[in-house]
């Protein structure tokens, strides 16, 4: 092994067997998956990289954990020390669990929408984000900057805000019709890419000109603040807790999809600094939608796992491997020539489908093709990142054009090993090399939200 990619800083104590199939199986199952990886059994995945959502392995203090579970409905123990662990990371006041981010999102977002014509906007919306906000009735702007969108040249923090960008459009809009800006931290939909402390002080600044309040959609807020460790001056010899209570500090809300850094199969948050009209509104909605404000959709088990995946999520030898892993799979490619966003982010290797299959038009959806054709190269699961997700415009009913066709392998924590990932790269270097072959691919059934998920394509032939 390259002794540039750290060794995992845990050993494996049980295995989970993972089936190969014959690409003629493989062949037949993505026909009746409807060309949809979503739609794909588990099991007949070989190397699962859709998400790394709740896929990541536990520690043994976390199954340790799991027994102390305290499943009152009411007041659970394990509330406590969740609340705790949490009001410990942020130094905010105010936490209520959700089952997962977006359960956070259905809760906190229609609160913030109180009248017609508003806008929240971000560096970037993650889809389910996107779709809460457009369902509690506003509409959502993204304002990252241009560099992102370039993915050969290196940027270290290609997920920053365009801060002129996002003074011009809340001036546009008029201060009074934004509802929040949101900081996606790392920048999921275009690489896990980071944001930098000193853009997210100049975020601050401009809402507090304007008076708008900030969230943080921190479901890698973790890993987001290893990165400006690594990347930016003046932050190389504070510990990843500091550098987190800094970000957290510059905002007002924090939601998370804790299934993610949170370390733990389920589980969401919604974090309030300090707002306690919006924390006895967000009190009172949760239980008709996700349940009693002390479990908020989760087993006292699940608070358990949370509370201690929480704290080794900021560990720094565990962020040195995660990360190290994206970047083997992304050097890798790169040596290949395969065209992927650069520098790698955090969760995952982001291939630039535009360049890879460029015959393929975008409402072809050429991300999705590609993903196709590495599940039947190798029975390796990657989830496109481009048109096909970001769905059709809202009045227009249009197909959106993504700035970027991605295909995104998602490495999930601490689940498969550097050997895994050589298999992933021999796959897509082989689809690479092939790629003139690939076809475009169009609906059979298209569902009304969120579509990615459950349409069913086929092959245009
Ligand atoms: N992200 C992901 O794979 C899981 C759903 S799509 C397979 O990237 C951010 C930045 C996310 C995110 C989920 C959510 C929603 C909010 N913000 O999935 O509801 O990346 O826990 O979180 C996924 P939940």
């Amino acid at each position: 092994m390259n002794k540039k990619y750290v060794a995992p800083p845990y050993r494996i104590k049980m295995v989970e067997p993972i089936k190969i199939t014959t690409r003629e199986e493989r062949e037949n199952y993505l026909r009746v998956a409807g060309y949809n990886p979503f739609s794909l059994r588990s099991e007949d995945v070989y190397i699962d990289l859709l998400t790394d959502s709740g896929t990541g392995a536990m520690s043994q203090y976390q199954w340790a954990a799991l027994m102390m579970g305290d499943e009152a409905y009411a007041g659970s123990r394990s509330f406590y020390k969740l609340e705790k662990v949490v009001k410990q990371i942020t130094n905010y006041q105010y936490v209520i669990p959700a089952h997962q981010g977006r359960g956070a999102e259905q809760v906190v977002l229609p609160q913030l929408v109180n009248k017609e014509g508003l806008y929240f906007i971000s560096n970037m919306h993650f889809d389910t984000t996107r779709a809460h906000v457009e369902m509690a009735g506003a509409r959502a702007l993204d304002c990252v900057i241009d560099e992102c969108f370039d993915t050969e040249t290196y940027h270290p923090f290609k997920g920053n805000f365009d801060v002129i960008q996002l003074e011009k459009i809340i001036n546009e809009k008029g201060p009074e019709n934004i509802a929040g800006i949101i900081m996606t931290i790392t920048n999921n939909s275009a690489g896990g890419q980071p944001v930098s402390m000193e853009n997210m002080k100049k975020v601050r600044v401009i809402a507090d000109k304007y008076k708008i309040r900030v969230l943080i959609d921190g479901a890698r807020y973790a890993e987001n603040s290893y990165f400006i460790k690594q990347r930016e001056k003046g932050y190389e010899n504070k510990s990843i807790e500091e550098i987190a209570l800094e970000t957290f500090a510059l905002a007002d809300i924090f939601l998370m999809s804790s299934k993610k850094d949170g370390l733990s199969n389920i589980g969401g948050l919604i974090v309030i600094k300090d707002d306690v009209d919006l924390y006895n509104k967000c009190r009172t909605y949760i239980v008709p939608m996700e349940g009693f404000p002390t479990y908020g959709g989760l087993a006292g088990r699940d608070m358990e796992a949370l509370s201690v995946g929480l704290l080794e999520a900021l560990e720094e030898d565990y962020l040195q491997h995660r990360l190290d892993q994206v970047r083997f799979l992304g050097d890798k490619l790169r040596e290949a020539g395969v065209p992927i966003q650069y520098p790698t982010g955090g969760h995952a290797v982001f291939v630039d489908c535009q360049k890879f299959a460029p015959h393929i038009p975008y409402d072809q959806f050429p991300a999705q093709s590609v993903c196709n054709a590495v599940y039947l190269e190798a029975g390796v699961r990657p989830v496109e990142i481009g048109s096909f997700l970001l769905g059709r415009d809202p009045d227009t009913k249009e197909n959106l054009k993504s700035p970027l066709e991605l295909m995104r392998l998602t490495i999930p924590r601490r689940t498969y090993t550097y050997a895994h990932l050589e298999v992933v790269a021999d796959a897509v270097i082989e689809v690479y090399k092939n790629r003139e072959k690939l076809v475009g691919l169009e609906f059979d059934y298209e569902p009304p939200v969120l579509r990615h998920f459950t349409a069913r394509l086929k092959p245009k032939l």
